[in-house]
This record gives C-alpha cells, sequence and structure tokens, in this order.
C-alpha cells in the first residue's frame, strides 16, 4: 500500500494551518519578512511534531542563508515514512503585507525521490486544466498558438479563452501575443501556485497559466495537478553563472530540459494550501468572536481524494 495516505495528508494539513495563522496576524502590516518569518517558524515548530522523517527538497532557500526549513533540513521526529517535502510557509508574502488575495500557505510531499530539487531560479511555465488531450498546449509553441488550440478543443473562440499572467515587464511579448489572439489576460501581482491551479476551477474563468515564475512555486504547482487533474510544462530560466552553479547543486544536468508534470512530481503527492489572505482558491484566516476560522485544501493524488476544510477553533 501506498504511504501516501489521506490519514496522513490531515496530519500534514496541520503544518500549513499553523503557518497560514501566524502569518495572518501580519496581514496588511506592510512588514513582508516579519510575515514570512511567523508562517516559517510555525510550519517548521509544527512539523518537528509529526511522526515522518522528512527532509526539505524545496524550502526557504541554501542553508547559509536560510536558518530554517532550508533545502536539506530533516523534518519530523524521524520515527516514519521517508519523505521528501516542498513547502512555502507563505506564497505571496507581499500580498500578506499589503493585504491583498490570495496569499496562501503551502505544502507538498511524496516518497522520497518524487520531487524534482528545483533550484532558486525561474522557470518558463504553461499550464491547463484537466480533460484535454495530453500534450495539447506546448512550452515551445508561442501563445497565440497555444490559445487556438486550447480553444479549438474547447469548442469556443479565442475570446473565450482566459490567461493567467504575472504581471511583470518580462511579460510584455506574450501579453501583447495573447491579446493579439483575442484572449482575456488576467494579470496578477503575485502568486503563480494559486494562478496554476485556477486552471482547473471553471468558475474563475481562467484555461491557462503561462511565463516565467519561480521554479520551486513549478513544483509545487504541479503537485496540486498531480492530485486534480491537468498539464504543466516547464523549463528553468538560467540567466548567469551564479544561477548556473544553483541548478548544478540542485543535481540538474540538462540545464534546458523540459519538464513534464510527471518529472516534476514523479511519484504520488499530496498537495496542501491553506488560505491566508482571501481568494479565488480558498477564504483568507478570519479572527473574530473568539475564534479562528481557516479554509484548507488537502489534495491526495494516491486515492484521489480532495479534502477541504473549514476549521474554527478558539483564539488563543
Ligand atoms: C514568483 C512566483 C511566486 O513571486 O516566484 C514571484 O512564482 C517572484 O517573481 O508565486 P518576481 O521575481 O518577478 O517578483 C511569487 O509571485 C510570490 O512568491
Amino acid at each position: 500500500m501506498s504511504i501516501i495516505t489521506d490519514d496522513l495528508a490531515l496530519m500534514l494539513a496541520r503544518a500549513p494551518i499553523e503557518a497560514a495563522i501566524a502569518s495572518s496576524y501580519l496581514i496588511g502590516r506592510g512588514d513582508e519578512r516579519a510575515a514570512d518569518q511567523a508562517a516559517v517558524d510555525a510550519m517548521r515548530a509544527t512539523l518537528n511534531t509529526m511522526p515522518i522523517k522528512g527532509r526539505v527538497v524545496i524550502g526557504e532557500g541554501e542553508r547559509d542563508n536560510a536558518p530554517m526549513l532550508y533545502v536539506g533540513e530533516e523534518v519530523g521526529t524521524g520515527a516514519g515514512p521517508e519523505l521528501d517535502i516542498a513547502l512555502d510557509p507563505l506564497e505571496g508574502t507581499t500580498l500578506t503585507a499589503k493585504a491583498k488575495s490570495n496569499a496562501l500557505s503551502v505544502l507538498a510531499i511524496a516518497p522520497k525521490g518524487g520531487l524534482l530539487h528545483a533550484p532558486d531560479t525561474y522557470m518558463e511555465k504553461i499550464a491547463i486544466g484537466p480533460g484535454y488531450p495530453p500534450d495539447l498546449v506546448d512550452l515551445d509553441e508561442g501563445a497565440a498558438d497555444n490559445v487556438r488550440r486550447l480553444a479549438k478543443v474547447k469548442g469556443v473562440s479565442p475570446e473565450e479563452i482566459g490567461v493567467c499572467v504575472l504581471d511583470r515587464p518580462r511579460h510584455a511579448g506574450i501579453i501583447e501575443a495573447l491579446r493579439g489572439v483575442g484572449a482575456r489576460v488576467r494579470l496578477i501581482d503575485d502568486g503563480d501556485i494559486a494562478g496554476v491551479i485556477d486552471c482547473t476551477k471553471p468558475e474563475t474563468g481562467i484555461d491557462m497559466y503561462l511565463g516565467q515564475g519561480g521554479a520551486p512555486e513549478g513544483v509545487l504547482a504541479s503537485a496540486a495537478l498531480k492530485c486534480v487533474g491537468g498539464q504543466f510544462q516547464g523549463r528553468l530560466v538560467i540567466r548567469n553563472d551564479e544561477e548556473r552553479a544553483r541548478a548544478r547543486a540542485a543535481g540538474i544536468e540538462d540545464l534546458k530540459r523540459r519538464y513534464m508534470l510527471d518529472d516534476l512530481v514523479s511519484k504520488d503527492a499530496i498537495f496542501i494550501a491553506v488560505g491566508v489572505t482571501p481568494g479565488s482558491l480558498l477564504q483568507g484566516v478570519r479572527i473574530g468572536g473568539g475564534a479562528i476560522h481557516v479554509n484548507a485544501v488537502v489534495m491526495n493524488s494516491a486515492t484521489h481524494t480532495v479534502t477541504e476544510l473549514r476549521i474554527r477553533q478558539p483564539a488563543s
């Protein structure tokens, strides 16, 4: 039997739940670092109470720069299954500091060896939701072609295709091409894990995610798609020697490789997201009337179970 059980998933959910609660006290206070630190402290403390032998493969950075939840750090009591852990205790530090929507606390796990050790570089990404023919979109095709292909299979015109893109100058060309073919472009300030997951939810109006975001976030988003279906392709963006060295240190040999979803997440995985600020995926943490309200989603690719949690617990 797989070690990736729903019981394990629900146990692990406590870690991002505590991280979300801790960072929620810093929503709108203009202090990104403090919000991030609160999330990191809470996630680490909670993970370390759990009966797992976890190793952080995607975390807060290299050991020298990240005293906690650094890549390679062992977490858990050590008595339990050997797991690869990818985490982003606060995905959207700026969103949190500015009280903008879609900040999440995120955790993904797989049996040892199941998650790509992505370096802290950018990744070119394309994602679509479930239910389409395999390899319908292609990272190496132009944005307009991908929209046309998707529209054709969906049986709609390109004008009805919504594409999510991070609002950055580096995406000017993609945005122009998308608008040129008639697509609706949703520009987001931050948070491309939520942007990718939005492709799986018709009510968001997003059909495709496109552009360069963090490589670690690419693996985390792929873990979610592995659970709920959808397609993802990614390629590292290596801009200089330092990034080349970072990728080599992470064990990457072919720096130009196009990663398919199963290359990024090669074994069954659990993906957990908890809302920090309100968003398309989840409600944010709310504190009032002596209670804390938290909304989480827990996904398991081994059982194809998606559990939504609405937690109310006493405010301490
Ligand atoms: C990306 C994206 C993240 O930050 O890492 C982005 O994947 C940083 O991009 O979801 P820039 O360097 O262009 O600012 C997030 O949006 C939030 O962590």
